[in-house]
């Protein structure tokens, strides 16, 4: 089984999102996977396969690397795209904050990583550095972001107030991501 990590978003804030997703790209949406509301997440740490040992011992772990730490005050601002290109395979909304709420997102990503270490999972040698992001949509071979994505200025309050560790199921219908546990963060 694949597995992440990840702070999923509010239902009210998803609908939003993707309706202002779904308004700029418009006439491009044929190209393109939309994230459907209930998937939209910020992703933390991306597992891949995850051993029934590690997911048996993860949970646990996960409480004790979370101990102490806090929902994040954070904002979804602004758009953007990956890879660097001028072709985008992934179309995004953009993640901020103030630098104390910035420091504590990223005391998450940490506890996670501290939680797998001590639940047995390997962590890459050298990571990548982190962006904290939205998938909004997805595109195969690529596309060059519209001007309306472009200039898309995302603005909403999100208090992350839940941490999961989802299924990555790519099936060959509609993706799902089952929630294998969750945590609330006051
Ligand atoms: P994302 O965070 O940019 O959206 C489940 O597949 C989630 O894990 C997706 O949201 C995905 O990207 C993230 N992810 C990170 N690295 C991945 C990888 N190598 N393969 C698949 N998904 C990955």
């Amino acid at each position: 089984m694949r597995t992440f990590l990840a702070l999923p978003l509010p239902p009210e804030l998803a609908r939003k999102l993707c309706a202002a997703a779904h308004a700029a790209l418009g006439p491009r949406l044929e190209e393109l996977r939309l994230v459907r509301p209930d998937n939209l997440h910020l992703t933390l740490h991306f597992l891949g396969v995850t051993s029934a040992e590690v997911l048996a011992r993860l949970p646990a772990e996960l409480e004790l690397a979370l101990a102490g730490r806090r929902a994040p005050q954070l904002a979804i601002r602004g758009s953007g795209g990956f890879p660097a290109g001028s072709r985008k395979h992934v179309l995004w909304a953009g993640v901020a904050g103030e630098p104390r709420e910035l420091e504590e997102l990223g005391r998450l990503v940490s506890a996670c990583r501290a939680a797998l270490a001590a639940s047995g999972h390997p962590l890459p040698d050298s990571s990548e550095p982190f962006v904290p992001h939205v998938t909004l949509a997805r595109s195969r071979d690529g596309l060059a972001a519209p001007r309306a994505w472009r200039e898309l200025e995302f603005d909403f309050a999100w208090r992350a107030a839940r941490i999961d560790l989802l299924e990555s199921e790519a099936g060959a219908g509609r993706t799902r991501h089952p929630s294998l546990w969750t945590r609330a963060l006051d």
